[in-house]
């Protein structure tokens, strides 16, 4: 039992989750400590107001201070190879995440969701599935509302979106259902390695009771033995039980196994990536034993998430997509292979987080007709894709230029794509801001 009331715990960042990690234990009586690098992180206020006896420590981490601690409970935004975390860890202090305290007081069952993409979609869409029948569920953790926040008694599903950050804290997640969706390249700047980040995802499987697995993924196949129970899906042909998308009549359909389950017509979402998500949304679904025929409604109704290839509307004939979640390279490579029906005009750029954009080049120059670069990786995309004859590249200086640019470009019925392949914070808040101020320009264009 990690929680024992004669423990000195620390818990490290007062953002969302750190603030949900001393409400939590606070109203349970268990005496806490909050420490955070800023001066001012965003709860502090409110964590002076609401709970005046706890002890707030603000500034730098001090090693030999830190590791006086028996218990750290760290926050996803800071790295677990900061010198004095390391040094505690070393000297015997304990470090765990809000997710082991989860685990601890959570008596529903868990669906544990990562993957470098498609995380909040398949999330959002699981969610919605199981209340089109009558489950209580909660949805939370990396998508927004910090999952210590989601607990309560009547809850039967809990479905948590979980980032590599969130588990490297993670010891024993023990979800009844866990998938990685897919892993490419995402973080470099906060990991040594490829593999350090695929392993901080494939803690997912910890104790897991059944697991969902992405045929087209290699790197989604659990390092676990063959013992669990396991449900698949693919943008491909199904296996025998297995899910996939078949053809009948030059129509496609979601099926399981050579089953149709709706024709893809009849979805709100586009591409064959997210064709793909609802698949793993049925399987994961499987896997609680619910069968795919009862979701036919809710599969047709299920909206989608704002800034994820969202149409935003169309002016002379040129379509308008908002993919401003598109952080990283292999987001943008979805939504150009979504869209490979369409001419397509590309808004490049942003805070590369260490990644290699080379992969970005082929598929660039097979399906899109010009791109316009602009924000802090702006010099390093320009070197890649200047060599071009095919497509027209250009820097520009910030959004605006970049979306006039194409405007002037772009021939009726091609898509004006924001799809960053780079975080947003050079410029932006965060990718709601920069998809925001995206549709705010567009709807200025008319
Ligand atoms: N920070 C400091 N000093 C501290 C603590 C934090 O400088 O002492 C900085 C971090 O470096 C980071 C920022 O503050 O830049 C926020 O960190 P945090 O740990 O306080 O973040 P929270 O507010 O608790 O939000 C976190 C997730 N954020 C991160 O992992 C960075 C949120 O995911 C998540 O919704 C929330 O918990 C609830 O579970 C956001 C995110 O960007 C959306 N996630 C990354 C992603 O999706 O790519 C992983
Ligand atoms: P996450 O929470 O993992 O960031 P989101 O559902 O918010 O995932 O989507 C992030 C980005 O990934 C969006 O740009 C979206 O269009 C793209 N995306 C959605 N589904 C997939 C998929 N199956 N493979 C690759 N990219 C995807």
């Amino acid at each position: 039992n990690l929680i024992v009331s004669d423990k000195q715990r620390i818990i490290l960042g007062l953002g969302k989750t750190g603030y949900s990690c001393v409400k939590f234990l606070s109203e349970k009586n268990i005496p806490v400590q909050v420490w955070d690098t800023r001066k001012n992180p965003p709860f502090l206020d409110e964590c002076r107001k609401n709970f005046p006896n706890v002890n707030i420590i603000l500034g730098p981490l001090n090693a030999e201070q830190l590791s006086r601690f028996d218990q750290i409970v760290i926050s996803p935004g800071l790295p677990m190879n900061d010198p004095a975390i390391v040094y505690a860890k070393q000297q015997g202090s304990e470090v765990i995440g809000d997710v082991d305290l989860f685990v601890q007081y959570c008596n529903g069952k868990i669906v544990a969701i990562t993957g470098s993409n498609a995380k909040s979609t398949v999330t959002s869409m699981v969610g919605h599935l199981l209340e089109s029948i009558g489950q209580k569920v909660k949805v939370g953790g990396n998508l927004g509302v910090p999952m210590l926040e989601l607990l309560d008694i009547d809850t039967q599903v809990y479905i948590l979106e979980l980032s590599s950050f969130q588990l490297e804290t993670t010891h024993e997640l023990n979800a009844d259902v866990a998938t990685v969706l897919n892993v490419s390249e995402d973080h470099m700047d906060r990991y040594d390695s490829f593999s350090q980040y695929y392993m901080a995802k494939h803690r997912v499987f910890n104790g897991c009771k059944s697991i969902v697995v992405n045929r087209d993924d290699a790197l989604s196949q659990p390092l676990v033995s063959d013992k669990y129970p396991k449900i698949t899906f693919s943008k491909n042909s199904p296996d025998i039980n297995q899910y996939g998308l078949i053809e009948l009549d030059s129509a496609m359909y979601l099926a399981k196994g050579f089953n149709p389950i709706i024709a893809v017509s009849e979805l709100n979402l586009m591409g064959r990536h997210n064709y793909c998500n609802y698949l793993a949304a049925l399987a994961i679904c499987d896997c609680l034993k619910f069968e795919p025929k009862q979701f036919v409604s809710a599969l047709s109704n299920f909206k989608g998430l704002a800034h994820r290839c969202e149409k935003i509307q169309t002016i002379d004939d040129v379509i308008f997509i908002n993919d401003s979640k598109a952080t990283n390279v292999g987001a943008t490579l979805a939504a150009i292979d979504g869209l490979s029906d369409k001419n397509i005009h590309l808004i490049l750029g942003g805070v590369g987080k260490g990644a290699d954009f080379s992969a970005l080049k082929p598929a660039i120059e097979k399906q899109v007709k010009s791109v316009a670069i602009f924000g802090e990786s702006k010099n390093e995309l320009f070197e890649l894709l200047k060599q071009n004859v095919n497509v027209n590249v250009t820097l520009q200086n910030d959004l605006k230029s970049a979306l006039n640019f194409l405007f002037n470009t772009a021939k009726p019925n091609d898509v004006i794509l924001l799809s960053p392949a780079c975080a947003s914070f050079d410029m932006f808040e965060n990718f709601e801001d920069r998809g925001s101020k995206f549709v705010e320009l567009v709807g200025q264009l008319q």
